[in-house]
This record gives C-alpha cells, sequence and structure tokens, in this order.
C-alpha cells in the first residue's frame, strides 16, 4: 500500500467511523429444521439478513443488542481485545440484558479475521444462540477470490438443562474417569452436527469456479464437540488461527476444537465439479458437510459417504508445527503461573488448582507484565482453554518450546501440559475458562485479575 492510498484509507475509516449508524443485533427465538423435525433455538439476526456481523479493519464495534427473549441473555465478543466492561459475560464484565432491554457496545476494533459472538449466559450456547463475528482486512480481497463461512454447532432436541442434569446424576453415576489409553473424547450424544444450522443432508454449497481461490472462514460453535475437518480432494493452506495470522501451514485434513476458528485458502482445481467438507465429531461417526461446487446442485445424497467407525481422539501434533506470523516479542516472563485442570467424572465436577466458580482465587496480574500460563491437564477429556480479552502465544507442548501460533483458544489434551505467554496490556476483571460449556456449567471457569484494577460492577 503507498502513503497515499494508506492516508486515504485512514481519512476513510475516521469519516465512515463518524457518519456511521450504529448497527442492530437481536436475540430472537428462532425455528429451524433438523433431521425433517422442527427444533426452537435462539439466534443473534441482524435486520438486513446477515448471517451474523461484518466489519471493516479499522471501524468502531459499534452495535445496539436488543434482547427480545422474555429471559435475560448477556453476548460475548469472542477473541476480540476489547474494553473490561463490554466483554459480554454475565455477573463477571456486565449484568445480563433484560427482556426488552438494549445495550450500545462501542470501542474501536484493533484486529481482523475470523471471530464470534455468543450466549455466555448459563445454557444458552447449546440452543445455538451463537453467529460469525467477521473483521475484513484490506489484504483479505488480496488473498482471494471468493469466501465461505463454515458455522458448525452440535445439535441436540434435549433441553441443555437436562443434558447437564443427565451428565451430573445419570449417565457418569457408576462411571470413573479412564485412564490415559482410554481418553473420554464424548460426554454429549447429540443428534446432530450441523454447518451453517444445516445437516449433511441438505448441506449448505457455494457456487465457485475452476482456478478461484475460496477463504474457508472455520468457526467451531459447537457446546461441546472438537472437529476432524476433512477437505477431501483439496490442498488447504492454513492462514490463520483463531484470527491471527500464521505461516502458512499445507494439508487436507484438520482439527479444531471448541471455540477455534481456522481460515484455511482453497484453490479449485480444473477436473471435478463437486468438493465436498467434511466435519466429523471427535470420538463419533457422525459428521456436518458443505459443498463447494462448480454447477448448481440438486442432488445431495451421493455427495457424502457414511462413517462407519467413529473418528479417534484430536491431538496437539499439528499445533507443534504452526508459527505464529507475528509472534509476542521476546520478553523475559514476570509473572509465572501454573494451572491444574482437574476433574471428577463421577461427580461430574471439573477445577482449575482444585477450585470451582464462582470461589476462586483470581490470577492477579499487573499492567506491562509478561505472563506465562502452564495448564496441566491432569483429567482424562480435552480442555479447549479461552482467555478473554487478550491473545496468547503458545510456547510449548509438553514441556517441548515452540514459538506456536498466537491464539485466544488453545486445546490440552488429556493427561498434557500447554504453556502460554501474553502481555498484560489491558486491564480489567478477565474469565479464563474451559470452553466446553457443560465443564464450564460445572465450574471450570477462574479470572484474570489486574492488580488495583476496580470492576465497575
Ligand atoms: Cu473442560
Amino acid at each position: 500500500m503507498n502513503k497515499r492510498h494508506y492516508l486515504f484509507t485512514i481519512l476513510f475509516l475516521l469519516l465512515s467511523n463518524l457518519l456511521a449508524e450504529p448497527k442492530d443485533l437481536t436475540v430472537v427465538n428462532k425455528k429451524i429444521v433438523v433431521n425433517g423435525q422442527e427444533a426452537n433455538i435462539l439466534a443473534l439476526t441482524q435486520s438486513n439478513g446477515t448471517f451474523g456481523i461484518r466489519f471493516k479493519k479499522g471501524q468502531n464495534f459499534d452495535v445496539i443488542l436488543k434482547n427480545t427473549l422474555n429471559i435475560p441473555t448477556s453476548i460475548h465478543w469472542h477473541g476480540l481485545i476489547l474494553p473490561n466492561q463490554q466483554d459480554g459475560v454475565a455477573f463477571v464484565t456486565q449484568f445480563p440484558l433484560y427482556p426488552n432491554d438494549s445495550y450500545h457496545y462501542r470501542f474501536p476494533l484493533v484486529q481482523s479475521g475470523t471471530y464470534w459472538m455468543h450466549s455466555h449466559f448459563c445454557l444458552q450456547e447449546q440452543q445455538l444462540l451463537s453467529a460469525p463475528l467477521i473483521i475484513e482486512s484490506p489484504e483479505d480481497d488480496q488473498i482471494v477470490d471468493q469466501e465461505a463461512i463454515l458455522f458448525l454447532s452440535d445439535f441436540s432436541f434435549t433441553q441443555p438443562s437436562e443434558i447437564f442434569r443427565n451428565l451430573r446424576c445419570k449417565s457418569h453415576s457408576k462411571k470413573e474417569m479412564s485412564d490415559n489409553n482410554h481418553p473420554d473424547l464424548v460426554d454429549v450424544n447429540y443428534d446432530a452436527f450441523l454447518i451453517n444450522l444445516k445437516t449433511i443432508n441438505q448441506p449448505d454449497f457455494l457456487k465457485v469456479a475452476s482456478g478461484e481461490k475460496i477463504r474457508l472462514r472455520i468457526i467451531n460453535a459447537a457446546s461441546s464437540t472438537n472437529f476432524f475437518i476433512d477437505l477431501g480432494a483439496l490442498v488447504g493452506e492454513l492462514i490463520a488461527v483463531d484470527g491471527n495470522r500464521i505461516q502458512s501451514f499445507f494439508s487436507s485434513q484438520f482439527e479444531i476444537s471448541v471455540a477455534q476458528r481456522l481460515d484455511i485458502v482453497v484453490t479449485i482445481p480444473n477436473s471435478g465439479d463437486i468438493f465436498p467438507i467434511i466435519a466429523i465429531g471427535e470420538g463419533t461417526e457422525m459428521q456436518a458437510g458443505y459443498i463447494l461446487a462448480t454447477n448448481k446442485i440438486t442432488e445431495f445424497s451421493n455427495v457424502f459417504k457414511k462413517l462407519t467407525q467413529k473418528s479417534g481422539s484430536l491431538n496437539n501434533r499439528q499445533e507443534m508445527h504452526f508459527k505464529a506470523l507475528f509472534p509476542l516479542l521476546k520478553k523475559t516472563v514476570d509473572n509465572d503461573v501454573k494451572l491444574e485442570l482437574g476433574g471428577n467424572m463421577s461427580k461430574y465436577i471439573w477445577t482449575i488448582n482444585g477450585q470451582t466458580w464462582p470461589e476462586v482465587t483470581p490470577i492477579i496480574v499487573e499492567e506491562g507484565q509478561r505472563v506465562q500460563i502452564t495448564f496441566k491437564n491432569t483429567t482424562s477429556m480435552s480442555h479447549p482453554m479461552h482467555l478473554h480479552g487478550h491473545v496468547f502465544q503458545v510456547k510449548a507442548i509438553n514441556d517441548q518450546l515452540i514459538d506456536g501460533a498466537m491464539r485466544d483458544t488453545v486445546l490440552v489434551s488429556p493427561n498434557s501440559s500447554v504453556t502460554i505467554q501474553f502481555d498484560a496490556n489491558n486491564p480489567g476483571v478477565w474469565p479464563l475458562h474451559c470452553h466446553l460449556l457443560y465443564h464450564l456449567e460445572a465450574g471450570m471457569l477462574t479470572v484474570v485479575k489486574y492488580k488495583n484494577f476496580q470492576q465497575p460492577l
């Protein structure tokens, strides 16, 4: 970008921010059809019909959120670096948004990439109260010809409160925690996995042309399902994880834990007209699908093959190879924190350093510190750990040092450890938690609190 172009862009953004109307975002009840049966879900909608919400890099996040439900809600902007009081976590950073109330969110966007938004109130995320949040950057248009959002969810006809009750009371009443050789991959049995709210029998698709470059923005918005992504005949160039650029990593198969995102560029080959992409739920034989097609598709029945075997477990092998394009500056660690991820499958309690939310000892940090956190997972389940309001770098997996990806969510495999680092540069009280919804509900949340920060709540 030359100097004149740069100045023009800045001027344009300043003007457009001054003149822009806030975007409307409404929390609504919605009906969808899953496996031929009607289902009631919750949704985030915009009056212009956009799936999720989109911004341009440098714009203000300027959104009026309205709750039309007859119950409270609270929406979190996952992955964004933002002022603490607008983080949207009920009873931590904000009060819930009560029925018929609105809240005006306004802060500058300092990132670009693939993010998402979801309820951080009770178990509403399982009712699919989530949507994509995309921040475009001028470079995006140069990378690809088109883009496709693949928004993954796990769906159950059972009420989330009943799922949680079953986890606590029934299914695990006699079950002991498995050993390392037999990790617990699945603790909820879902009725379907969805991409863009569609099942594999009636999948979403994008019309493409030979030679075109397509950016897949894959968002794992599932409540408790990690996925394997299989691009089939296509080779993907992974360019970003959790919205943060990495050095290109090529493969046709990728892993994505709950709450993570993958930005993958694929080039449509000259031969072939249908390019199915599948997301297989970890530890299941269930899948969701998406199709890139050079012709209009009317018949889907032969596109996807039924799986006959359950998939295995995710591992962090790919993560070892990821390298941030813009890593943290080299700096000595000022504050070294050890967190043990523990649990009790039979009582279905999940802990951080033996504690459950809200009776937790906050992790105290000081502004300006380089903070290191080592998660040691002593359980037989993996935990996707998410830190609010910051971007961290993955620095070690099982004590093997790496100059890994910048992320906001990292998977800590069973009986493994992961070390992350971040710069404490955003004062507040920030949740740090397992993103498996039922682990979170069972108490697997703590907070990173800046010394002397006075919480406005
Ligand atoms: Cu967990």
